[in-house]
């Protein structure tokens, strides 16, 4: 691809394609780039052509798996267009991509039912101030009149959808449309720009309201608009344009296009729209609050590729980085195009002001970190990863890939910051965590095919404990005699109950040193021994020990009787005390909008928890929170059932409360399963 050719005045704009997955947006950046000349033939996402959607995890699943920068040149206009995953475990690379674009385009399917999903991503651009359009794809394929989709996806909007074209039906399908603002009527054409026609062919009678209704809308952020409406008297075209784009930029208005991304449908009248509202970076740069200086950048994305390292994408905000340029304290070589999917290709001397630029062997920090000539700094407005929702244990297949095992899989979370590994001191396992399962398979996926690493996956452990409920005065001997001299201990101890989260102590009342003050240590560190693994086989806590008397032996005792009768004692003693199992409980919050709180509290129900109640999830009208004592064995799978009934966009919050008994037939289970593992693993 060329650089810097015809340099248009506003340097590079970037727009993200944001809406839920399917919703066509991989496919409307085909049409885009077919409609402005950058491709001659669009590809399609079934037939792994597209020219996003490159890596293997995202040719083998049908479906966008990382954010994909694409250039086009329109009408003289540099752009960057960056194709965003729309799976919800994939929602935080998603985000990266909107918060260094100047504008969205939210994709969605024609289906008042599916609107719900567009909530969150539109409070998520409101929060970041990112002025979006809204296009209603497929509308070939539509479910209801125009008016019943906008009207569905209006509460999940904070500001009024302005829509700037009706439909022209023919029969049931949709063969054109009346364009509000220029009162002008299109036919679409199969994999062309549609062609104009006149009014009176369209036959649309409901245009001249459906403009009133536009223009009502805006007068509500202009007086003198509102003024001429009350006078019956209409403003002009170049004025309601100046309206459409002020209220645009500024983020008081959606715009609503309609069209068929897959026929090439509505996307000329996209890219005109973007052309002439689409604010430049200048503006984005001083909303982001980006630093001073007479070059900053900003890193969006690392992605580690084979063979040649660490890649950053970032954008230039401001000024223009060169060849040479020193970024960061250090020089910056070898730039590489940002915006070309198949990266490490197209060298460029300079990345103009908005470019995105691809670097390599240059620390430019990770995603969100502003580079500038001389520092890196962190950015005053970035994104936070979500928490976790769904988790596994790895490790590698092959012994020999231990080594490489921490590295690849630290590369892998600073790719994607929404995946995040912990080492589990009590089960001993290294446990990757996300967003979903289909999130953790294509990190899995990628960690094959860049390191050649291959993985394998465990359900997690529960870290169970067990403790007693009543106490014992136990008695313990440890005597032998063999050849020389022998070994000999003796001990009783007080073995009791203690409240919850008070661990194991020990202590003495030995008088008189029938059990000498230097062999108590060792007393304890048997007994301590054997609670790490208690008769139920896991952890002991809550449980005080106290010596109380005991016996020695001039010759025979020793550190090692001692330490072995206290662990003698334990053995003997703990299964005397009712032992029980403990689970871990999870504090959770499930949010969904208030529409599935009852069905969601139901399928929640099933995962054994203690519902809590629920009320208004804050600061988000529409939303429920339900909140609940979940045991932590019962998490796995919640996330899968809550996104099941709520359009895949309800989501929980949980942290680790506390640890509770746990008896009956669901203990037996626990017991038994980890006799069979202990079993196996000691042969
Ligand atoms: N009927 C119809 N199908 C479309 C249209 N646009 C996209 N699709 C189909 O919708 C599916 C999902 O498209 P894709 O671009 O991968 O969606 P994404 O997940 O939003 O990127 C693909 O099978 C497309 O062929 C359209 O305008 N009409
Ligand atoms: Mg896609």
């Amino acid at each position: 691809m060329s650089d810097t050719h015809d340099k248009s005045p506003k340097g590079t704009r970037i727009v993200a394609l944001l809406g839920p997955q399917s919703s066509g947006k991989t496919t409307l950046v085909e049409s885009m780039l077919l409609a402005s000349g950058t491709i001659a033939k669009r590809g399609k996402v079934n037939d792994g052509n597209t020219v996003s959607d490159t890596s293997a995890e995202a040719r083998a699943r049908k479906m966008s798996t990382e954010l994909t920068p694409v250039r086009m040149n329109y009408l003289g206009d540099d752009w960057v267009l960056i194709d965003c995953p729309g799976a919800v475990d994939l929602v935080h690379e998603s985000h990266q991509g909107a918060m260094i674009a100047d504008a969205a385009i939210v994709v969605t399917d024609p289906d008042p039912a599916r609107m719900v999903a567009l909530g969150p991503i539109f409070r998520f651009l409101d929060e970041h101030k990112i002025p979006r359009i809204l296009f209603i794809n497929k509308i070939d394929a539509a479910q209801g009149t125009v008016k019943d989709l906008l009207a569905a996806a209006q509460p999940q909007s904070s500001r009024p959808l302005v829509l700037r074209h009706i439909p022209i039906m023919k029969g049931q399908t949709v063969s054109g449309y009346v364009d509000l603002v220029a009162e002008r009527a299109y036919q679409y054409k199969l994999d062309q720009p549609s062609e104009r026609v006149s009014m009176d062919v369209a036959q649309n009678a409901a245009a001249p309201e459906a403009r009133r209704e536009m223009l009502e809308k805006l007068a509500d952020f202009d007086d003198k608009l509102l003024e001429k409406l009350l006078e019956d008297s209409l403003p002009e075209t170049g004025e309601v344009y100046q309206h459409l784009t002020k209220d645009f930029t500024e983020n008081l208005i959606v715009p609503v296009l309609i069209g068929g991304a897959e026929h090439q449908h509505g996307v000329t009248r996209l890219l005109k729209e973007m052309r002439h509202e689409v604010p430049p970076a200048a503006v984005t740069t001083a909303k982001r609050g980006i630093p001073a200086g007479s070059l900053a950048g900003q890193t969006f994305k690392t992605i580690y590729a084979p063979h040649v390292g660490k890649i950053s994408l970032m954008r230039v905000w401001r000024g223009s980085l060169k060849d040479g340029d020193t970024l960061g304290g250090h020089r910056a070589s070898n730039l590489q195009d940002g915006a070309e999917p198949k990266l490490a290709k197209g060298k460029v001397a300079v990345v103009d002001t908005g470019n995105v630029v691809a670097l390599t062997k240059i620390e430019v920090g990770h995603a969100g970190d502003i580079a500038t000539n001389d520092a890196i700094q962190k950015a005053k407005q970035w994104i936070e990863p979500p928490h976790a929702l769904f988790s596994v244990a790895v490790s590698a297949k092959d012994r020999k890939d231990d080594v490489k095992l921490g590295d690849s899989l630290r590369k892998i979370c600073d790719e994607d910051p929404s995946l995040s590994i912990t080492q589990i001191a009590e089960t001993s396992e290294l446990i990757l965590r996300g967003q979903g399962d289909i999130h953790l398979y294509i990190a899995i996926e990628r960690l094959k095919r860049k390191f050649d690493l291959v993985i394998e996956t465990k359900q997690p452990q529960v870290p169970y404990r067990e403790t007693i409920k009543k106490g014992v005065n136990q008695h313990a001997r440890h005597k032998r005699q063999s050849g020389g001299h022998g070994q000999f201990a003796d001990i009783k101890v007080e073995i009791k109950p203690l409240p919850r989260g008070s661990g194991v102590t020990f202590g003495d009342t030995i008088v008189g040193g029938v059990v000498p003050k230097n062999f108590i240590p060792a007393v304890e560190a048997g007994v301590m021994d054997n609670t790490v693994r208690g008769p139920l086989g896991f952890k002991v806590v809550d449980v005080s020990v106290n010596l109380y008397d005991g016996q020695y032996h001039d010759v025979d005792s020793s550190d090692q009787a001692f330490r072995t009768v206290g662990r003698m004692v334990m053995t003997e003693g703990l299964p005397q005390c009712e032992p029980v199992l403990l689970e871990p409980i999870y504090d959770v919050a499930v949010y969904v909008p208030n529409e599935f709180t009852s069905k969601v509290q139901r399928a929640v129900n099933q995962h054994r928890a203690q519902i809590l109640g629920f009320d208004t999830r804050e600061g988000w009208s529409g939303w429920d929170a339900i909140k609940a004592a979940i045991p932590e064995a019962e998490m796995r799978n919640l996330i899968t059932d809550i996104r099941s009934i709520s359009q895949g966009i309800g989501t929980f919050e949980a942290k680790f409360s506390h640890y509770q008994e746990l008896s009956g037939r669901d203990a037996d289970k626990v017991v038994q399963a980890r006799k069979a593992a202990l079993g196996a693993a000691h042969g």
